[in-house]
């Protein structure tokens, strides 16, 4: 069988996450239209015929600004140097630009393969798929390039199927049933996060940490779940609670919704807004929210 890691690289709201649910047919990573969306290294995986393929969602190319951004960076690149072959995305909506050309030669420079896909073609006009391969060799970068739809699953087999076809023969690293490296405790702070990300603007949701305090299956079969969402600053948590503890009530009311589909059981949910002044730049709390660097290998 063939089997292998594929780093999944590309500036920030390139459509990475969103590309990995696809592929591995699963919610693994939360998805937003805001940048600095994922802050861990996921694994995604794919087990299909005779093949698995252990996608590394890493959190998109971005300049850091604070501890957390920093770490995010470091993740992103120790991620990149140990896998077999690197899925570079680009937002075929926005168009291939110099950054996207930079960061491909400093990936390239590590000699790792590498193959690239053009994703959300179902929002834009199909000439811009020549004119961008065109791009690619005039900037010197001869690599496979696969026009793909997330939204819309077009594509998305044949990506698959090149991949696999990328990766070594040797036998899978997971078991056929597992499609994530992370816990489900760990998807519903996710799905915490991914929900603040789609109601609140600017700088809150990127000061957002979720600590899961209670995460417990009752006999009856219902989840109770009692979680922390920390803010940075006391302006902040005035705004997450809104007027009458509105926008929190329709934001939980979301996340809830999420969790049940997630975990395939009803959810008893209750959140505690508190503030932890710029807990980004404090290594200890950090540490504490779950953000630390990945051990280099
Ligand atoms: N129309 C369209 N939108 C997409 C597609 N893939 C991702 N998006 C949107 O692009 C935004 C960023 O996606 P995300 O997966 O979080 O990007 P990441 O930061 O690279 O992981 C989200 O609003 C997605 O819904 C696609 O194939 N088509
Ligand atoms: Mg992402």
């Amino acid at each position: 069988m063939r089997s292998g890691y594929v780093a999944v690289i590309g500036k920030a709201n390139a459509g990475k996450s969103t590309l990995i649910n696809v592929l591995v047919g699963e919610k693994v990573s939360i998805v937003s239209p805001k940048p600095q969306t994922t802050r861990d290294r996921i694994l995604g995986v794919l087990t299909e015929g005779d093949y698995q393929i252990v996608f590394v969602d890493t959190p998109g190319l971005y300049k850091a600004r604070n501890a957390l951004t920093d770490m995010m960076m470091k993740t992103t690149e120790i991620s990149a140097k140990s896998v077999d072959f690197i899925l570079y995305v680009v937002d075929g909506h926005n168009g291939v630009g110099e950054e996207d050309f930079d960061l491909m030669k400093k990936y390239r420079a590590l000699g790792i393969p590498m193959a690239v896909a053009f994703t959300k073609i179902d929002i834009m006009p199909k000439e811009n798929i020549p004119l961008a391969a065109a791009q690619f060799v005039d900037n010197g970068m001869d690599v496979d390039l696969f026009p793909v739809s997330a939204r819309k699953g077009t594509n998305v087999r044949a990506l698959k199927e090149f991949l696999a076809a990328q990766l070594p023969e040797q036998d899978k690293v997971f078991e056929e049933d597992i499609v994530s490296d992370k816990s489900e405790k760990f998807m519903i702070a996710e799905i915490m996060r991914e929900k603040i990300l789609l109601k609140y603007d600017k700088e809150i949701p990127h000061g957002i940490a979720i600590v899961i305090n209670t995460f417990a299956r009752q006999d009856n079969g219902v989840y109770e779940i009692n979680l922390d969402i920390v803010c940075e600053k006391a302006a902040h948590k005035a705004i997450l609670i809104g007027k009458q503890g509105r926008a929190i009530k329709e934001v939980s009311s979301f996340a809830r919704q999420a969790m049940e589909k997630f975990l395939d059981a009803k959810v008893f949910l209750t959140t505690y807004v508190k503030v932890k002044e710029d807990w980004r730049d404090r290594p200890n709390l950090l540490k504490e929210y779950g953000y630390e660097k990945p051990i280099e290998d």
